[in-house]
C-alpha cells in the first residue's frame, strides 16, 4: 500500500533533495507531509506535478505516519524522537543524534542492509564522509583484511548547509569584485581558500568530523577495533566530497584486483582517464548516484597499502540518496 511519508527539515538542502528522489524513484508516496520550522511554514514546495504547503512541525504532525525523513539537525530530532516513536512511525535520521546508541543501526544499504531490520522505530543514516569511504572499504577488506586506513577529506560547503553554498557563492563573487570576504554562516571565508574542518575540537585534538569517520566507520563494518585516522578539510566546492584514502592491508593487494573489485561495487564507478592525467572530480559526481574512484596505486611506502581517490555527491549519496535507499530496503518486510 502507498505510505505516508513525512520530510522533516524539508526547506534544507538535503530535505530538497529527499523530495526530488521520493519522485525520481517512484517511491510508493500515497500522502506527503512536509514538515520545517515556524520560519519555513507556508513555503510551498512541488512533488509529482503537486504543490504541498510547508507545515510547521507540532507533537500532533506524526499521527498516522508511516515513515519520517528527518534532516533538520540533531536537536530537532532530539526534539521529537519520543513523540515520533510512540506515533509507531519509522525515523531515518540524517542527523548525528542517535548513531553512535547501540539499539539504533547506522546503515549503509550495499554494505550492511541487513543491520537495518535490526530497528526499533530509528535509523541513522551516517555521516557523509563515512558513507563514501564505507562503500570503498567494505568490497575491499571482504577480499583482505584491512589493517589501517588513513584519510584526507576535502568537503563541500554542502555539508554545512544550503546557507554555506549561498555565502561560497557571495563570497567568491566579493572576492573577485575586489572585495574582503566576510563570512557569517562558515566561521571563515571558504572563497578561494580552506580550512580545516569547522567542527569543534575534541580532547584529543581531532574535531568531531573526523571522529565521526572513525567510530560511524567501526560501526557500519562491524569492527569495533579498526584502526583510522582522519583530517577533514572544507574546500570552496559546491556540493560534492572528495577523500584521498590509504589503505593498509594485512598483505599486499594487487591493483588489478582492486580495480575488479570496486568495478563490480554497488554503488562505485571508475572513472579515470590515465593518458590525460585525468580522475574523478567533485564536477563528475555533483547530482549523481555513484561515488567515483579513481588512481587506484600500490602505496610506493609500503607493500601492503593501496592509495585511491574518491568523489561523491555530498546531499545526494552523502545523504539524502542512501536514506531514500534504507527507506526502500525495509519496503517489502515492513510495508507490504
Ligand atoms: C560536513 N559531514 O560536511 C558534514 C555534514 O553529521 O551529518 C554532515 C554532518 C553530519 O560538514
Amino acid at each position: 500500500r502507498p505510505l505516508t511519508v513525512a520530510i522533516l527539515g524539508s526547506s534544507g538542502a538535503v530535505g530538497k533533495e529527499l523530495l526530488a528522489l521520493l519522485e525520481e524513484r517512484s517511491f510508493p508516496v500515497g500522502k506527503l507531509i512536509l514538515l520545517a520550522s515556524h520560519r519555513s511554514a507556508g513555503d510551498i514546495q512541488s512533488f509529482c506535478g503537486t504543490e504541498v504547503k510547508v507545515e510547521e512541525t507540532t507533537k500532533d504532525s506524526f499521527k498516522n505516519v508511516d515513515l519520517i525523513l528527518a534532516s533538520a539537525g540533531s536537536s530537532i530530532s532530539r526534539k521529537w524522537k519520543d513523540t515520533i516513536q510512540s506515533s509507531g512511525a519509522l525515523m531515518i535520521d540524517n542527523s548525528s543524534a542517535f548513531r553512535m546508541d547501540e539499539n539504533v543501526p547506522l546503515i549503509v544499504p550495499e554494505v550492511n542492509p541487513s543491520d537495518a531490520i535490526k530497528h526499533k522505530g530509528v535509523i541513522s543514516n551516517p555521516n557523509c564522509t563515512t558513507i563514501l569511504l564505507a562503500l570503498v572499504l567494505s568490497p575491499l577488506t571482504r577480499h583482505i583484511p584491512i589493517k589501517r586506513i588513513v584519510v584526507s577529506t576535502y568537503q563541500s560547503a554542502s555539508g554545512a548547509g544550503a546557507m554555506a553554498m549561498e555565502e561560497l557563492e557571495k563570497l567568491s563573487q566579493e572576492v573577485l569584485d575586489g572585495k574582503t570576504p566576510k563570512s557569517k554562516v562558515l566561521p571563515y571565508s571558504l572563497a578561494f581558500n580552506l580550512f580545516l574542518h569547522n567542527s569543534p575540537l575534541q580532547s584529543n585534538n581531532y574535531c568531531e568530523e573526523e571522529m565521526k569517520m572513525v567510530n560511524e566507520t567501526r560501526k557500519i563494518l562491524g569492527d569495533p577495533e579498526l584502526s583510522l585516522t582522519a583530517t577533514c578539510v572544507r574546500v570552496p566546492v559546491l556540493r560534492a566530497h572528495s577523500e584521498s584514502v590509504n589503505i593498509e592491508f594485512t598483505k599486499p593487494f594487487p591493483v588489478k584486483e582492486a580495480y575488479e573489485i570496486l568495478e563490480a561495487s554497488p554503488g562505485v564507478e571508475i572513472l579515470e582517464d590515465l593518458e590525460n592525467n585525468r580522475f574523478p572530480m567533485p564536477q563528475d559526481v555533483t547530482g549523481r548516484d555513484p561515488i567515483s574512484v579513481g588512481r587506484i596505486r600500490q602505496d610506493i611506502s609500503n607493500p601492503n597499502a593501496l592509495e585511491l581517490w574518491l568523489c561523491g555527491d555530498q546531499i545526494r549519496k552523502g545523504a539524502a540518496l542512501n536514506a531514500v535507499q534504507i527507506a526502500e530496503l525495509l519496503l517489502p518486510k515492513n510495508y507490504e
